[in-house]
């Protein structure tokens, strides 16, 4: 377990950055038009709902340093069960947990998956690089493709493990751009690719809460028996609005974060 919160968003970003090249690029977009440094609203994490690495337990690395439980979510459809944390420093990254909820897909990804699971030292989620130790499983190109078809999820986190699956830009916190649009005009106008699931620009002021994302990157991976290329991580941008009571919206919204899971998608 991490003790110092900036450590581990260093090591969580230093993870992510080398499987999304797009981020480096795209950071550096955005920064050459600041005079401050570029704030995270956010990063995500997924996970399965089994023991011992349960959305509870990736959560107990966030609360030991201080974060504490916002809003829960459900997305039926995916079966996916998700739930933010949030620090008292508004500084600090807000954090998306979803997992898996393995009980209520096919008895073929359920007995893929426990076999993935079982392969896990039961205290590797105390590890203080647990939340960016990638893969702990082997895994072949066709059992991927397997869980694939069932479940995108399943698919990118068989492949990837542990690890951000996407940081987000702080609209809020820019001086050069300020809304969804621009930032999505100037990541089209530098080749990089905009989610169009649900439209560009998902939510909306009423909602108190903007979003977009790019498609995430594809590149190579090493399965057990040959090399692919499949998506791995992606970035991702929130503008913030107040709510009646005046603060700035700290929730998610579902149907946003519903098509922002299929930034990963395959096809
Ligand atoms: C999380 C998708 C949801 C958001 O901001 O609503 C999300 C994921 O892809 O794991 O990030
Ligand atoms: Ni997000």
């Amino acid at each position: 377990m991490h003790s110092d919160v900036n450590a581990l968003f260093h090591a969580l970003w230093e993870n992510y950055r080398t499987v999304t090249p797009s981020a480096d690029r795209i950071h550096s977009l955005l920064a050459e038009r600041e005079t401050k440094a570029i704030v995270n609203d956010h990063i995500a994490l997924r996970t399965f709902n089994l023991a011992p690495v349960g959305l509870d337990a990736l959560a107990k690395h966030f609360l030991a340093l201080g974060y504490t439980a916002g809003g829960e979510y459900h997305f039926d459809a995916k079966k996916l069960y998700a739930r933010h944390y949030e620090h008292a420093d508004p500084n600090l990254p807000k954090v998306f947990i979803s997992e898996l909820l393995v009980d209520q897909c096919s008895p073929e990804l359920q007995s893929i998956v426990q076999k993935l699971v079982a392969q896990i030292a039961p205290t590797a989620t105390e590890a203080d690089d647990f939340l960016y130790s990638g893969r702990h499983w082997t895994l072949d190109y066709a059992t991927y493709q397997t869980l694939l078809a069932e479940s995108e999820y399943a698919g990118w986190l068989a492949a990837w493990g542990y690890r951000a699956n996407h940081f987000t830009v702080s609209i809020n916190h820019l001086e050069s751009l300020q809304s969804v649009e621009e930032i999505n005009t100037l990541l089209k106008a530098n080749g990089f690719t905009v989610n169009q699931a649900g439209g560009e620009v998902k939510g909306s002021p009423q909602d108190c809460l903007e979003q977009s994302s790019t498609m995430a990157d594809r590149v190579p991976v090493h399965f057990s028996d040959q090399q692919a290329i499949i998506p791995s991580c992606f970035y991702e941008f929130a503008r913030r609005y107040p709510t009646d009571a005046g603060k700035l919206y700290t929730g998610f919204v579902a149907a946003s974060a519903d098509r922002i899971f299929e930034s990963t998608d395959s096809q």
